[in-house]
């Protein structure tokens, strides 16, 4: 990793203004991110997201002008083209006029995209090209008049695009300045991107669409078709689909290879399937055919979650015998079937997926043994680190799962998914992955939210780590990830970080609200009421805010209970405060009217519930430990 200068923490810091406690009113709107001209508070390059491994800001800068020259060969990405058009154009260009071959004009901004027009022009800036760059790298250089993009592969030129896009500003007209920069970029592992592999409510069609646009942007390239409670991937696993279920995934593969998403479908057998049959091993490879035919090009076969202790069916204990051995060799045989006969057989396919049951720890077993010797080498096996959620992973614990499954390993990280504690939502950054893991991956898939609009701040910070692990640093990925959710607002983006602070908490964030709590300590110490109100009056202030001025506005609607507990809470947490100046001061008047009136405070916090799939009604939770201790503290007396 190089860098002449790291991703900047962006110093989002909780607003701690100093207001008046009489009447407590809230702060007044801080500072915008960018100058009212649109001009940029610091280097584009510093918070571009995912930091490329190599970026050096020029001194010199470029003029966005009114007609620019685009220079680009007929087998150039087509998406990467209109990629850059688009940015172009948002940053103030009227045509952008395409050619084979050119010269350049005097006068007129010129964009080389790959050939050995953008060759030469990086070499004439200084910059390498794409010889000895991993699969999707890129390189790319703005400066004097020029800009030239260059991938290792098709993918490598559209992530190219993507940063551009980040580098150029959005103006209505020509005559934007666009300082230099030179940047040479590859991600750290192949596979990087999403698993939808939860329990509870599936993501609808529209919210996997979008999430398809949101990897892309995020230099994210796959997407694992995988929810636990679609029946036609489980229960239903050998029936075909609807006319107009397949519709609908097609038109998902479809935006998937627009955006260079690779959409991976996951057929899940296990509950039924009978591992010796070959009329369900035909089923299986049925099943992928018709996906295949509508253009999916990579699947898997998840086998978690069933037991490997009973068999489905008489046959395989006759056959296979009992034990964990014995349902390794099964289950490697029906994988090799399907490996061979199907995945082997379409030229074009990739390497086939497989969920092992056993897919949570790093001990030596009869299963795994069998599964490392039997199973075809090629074949990808997913692990989910040491634990289903595991808190932590080295470099070494990937490479150990890597040498005792005998298979290249995509990690599935169960995180932000909250299936298993639906009460919650996980907004805070991906974390305890040490640096060196993903080397040691085929590749890195999140397993999210049920919530699609609110793990994209999660994921964010999973897509910044998957492709420069090296520079990653967790806080100011989330921050970055903040801004950008926010549209680059910044009262919004205050508000999303007050709100996602009090939703921090999960197996890999073990402190809720860090920042919350930071300013209750404060307070403890010795600080200031006032201070410590500005901040709450904010939380107060914060699900208004989102919910009027967040540009993804889905995520209002799926945060709904917890952006009307934050709310709540907030409140509570202010008359607490009160509580605990009335009683210092010995206003004991104030302090009775209070203490009357908490706990219905408290009760109406805790009222807003999570209704899941089943219609089961789930009581939220926000700053838990935090906001609670800290109110019945007050009401203690403590
Ligand atoms: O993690 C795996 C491989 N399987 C399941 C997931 O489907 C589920 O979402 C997570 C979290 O509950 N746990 C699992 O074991």
């Amino acid at each position: 990793m190089h860098r002449t200068r790291t991703a900047a923490a962006t110093g989002l810091a909780v607003t701690l203004a100093v207001i008046p406690l009489a009447g407590m009113a809230g702060p007044s709107g801080a500072a915008p991110a960018r100058a009212a001209d649109g001009a940029r508070a610091r280097p584009a390059t510093a918070t571009l997201s995912p930091a490329p491994q190599s970026v050096h800001d020029r001194s010199d800068h470029l003029t966005v002008t009114g007609t620019v020259t685009l220079v680009a060969g007929p087998k150039t990405d087509a998406a990467a083209l209109a990629l850059v058009t688009k940015s172009l154009k948002a940053a103030g260009a009227q045509h952008v006029v395409r050619t084979g071959r050119v010269a350049p004009q005097a006068g007129r901004l010129t964009v080389y995209v790959d050939g050995p027009g953008a060759a030469r022009t990086l070499t004439a800036l200084g910059a390498r090209g794409t010889a000895g760059l991993p699969a999707e790298g890129y390189a790319l250089a703005v400066a004097r008049g020029r800009i030239a993009l260059a991938g290792k592969d098709a993918t490598g030129t559209y992530y190219a695009a993507q940063t551009l896009s980040h580098l150029l500003p959005h103006r209505t007209r020509p005559g934007a300045r666009v300082p230099g920069a030179v940047v040479r970029d590859w991600p750290a592992t192949p596979l990087r991107g999403v698993i939808e592999g939860f329990y509870g409510t599936p993501w609808s069609h529209a919210a996997r669409l979008d999430q398809l646009d949101f990897a892309a942007r995020h230099k994210m390239n796959i997407y694992v078709y995988s929810p636990k409670d679609d029946a036609y991937l489980r229960e239903k696993w050998r029936d075909r689909y609807p006319a107009d279920q397949l519709a609908r995934i097609k038109e998902l593969v479809d935006r998937a290879r627009a955006r260079h998403v690779e959409f991976t479908y996951a057929l899940s057998p296990g509950l039924s399937v009978c591992y010796s049959s070959a009329a369900d091993v035909k089923a299986l490879t049925a099943k992928f055919a018709t996906l295949w035919d509508i253009g999916v090009r990579t699947f898997a076969v998840p086998l978690d979650d069933i037991s490997y202790t009973k068999w489905n069916c008489a046959a395989d204990k006759e056959k296979f015998g009992t034990g964990g051995a014995a349902a390794g060799t099964a289950q490697a045989q029906l994988l090799n079937q399907v490996n061979r006969e199907f995945i082997a057989r379409h030229p074009g396919a990739r390497p086939l997926q497989m969920v092992p049951t056993e897919y949570y720890d790093l001990k030596a077993t009869p299963y795994k043994a069998a599964l490392a010797a039997k199973l075809d080498a090629d074949v990808l096996v997913e692990w989910t680190g040491v634990g289903i959620i595991a808190p932590t992973m080295t470099a070494g614990q990937a490479q150990q799962a890597r040498e005792l499954f005998g298979h290249p390993i995509l990690l599935w990280d169960n995180y932000p998914v909250n299936d298993y504690v639906s009460k919650r939502l996980m907004l805070g950054p991906y974390n305890g992955r040490a640096p060196g893991v993903p080397g040691r991956l085929a590749g890195i898939t999140a397993n999210p939210m049920i919530q699609p609009s609110a793990s994209k701040l999660a994921l964010a910070t999973v897509a910044d780590y998957a492709w420069n692990d090296r520079a990653y640093d967790a806080r100011d990925s989330w921050s970055t990830a903040i801004e950008e959710l926010a549209g680059g607002d910044a009262r919004t983006a205050r508000a999303l970080r007050a709100f996602a602070d009090v939703n921090y908490t999960s197996a890999i964030n073990p402190r809720q609200a860090p920042e919350l709590s930071a300013a209750l300590d404060r307070f403890r110490k010795g600080g200031d009421a006032r201070r410590l109100d500005a901040v709450l009056h904010d939380l107060q202030d914060a699900p208004g805010v989102l919910r009027d001025r967040l540009p993804d506005r889905a995520f209002a609607r799926e945060a709904a209970p917890w952006l009307d507990a934050t709310r709540a809470w907030a409140v509570a947490a202010r008359d607490a405060l009160r509580l605990i100046v009335a009683d210092r001061s010995g206003d004991a008047a104030t302090a009775r009217q209070l203490r009357a009136r908490i706990p219905e405070l408290v009760t109406k916090a805790k009222s807003y519930v999570y209704v899941d799939l089943k219609g089961k009604r789930i009581p939220v939770v926000v700053g838990d430990g935090v906001l609670d201790t800290f109110v019945a503290d007050a009401v203690a007396g403590r």
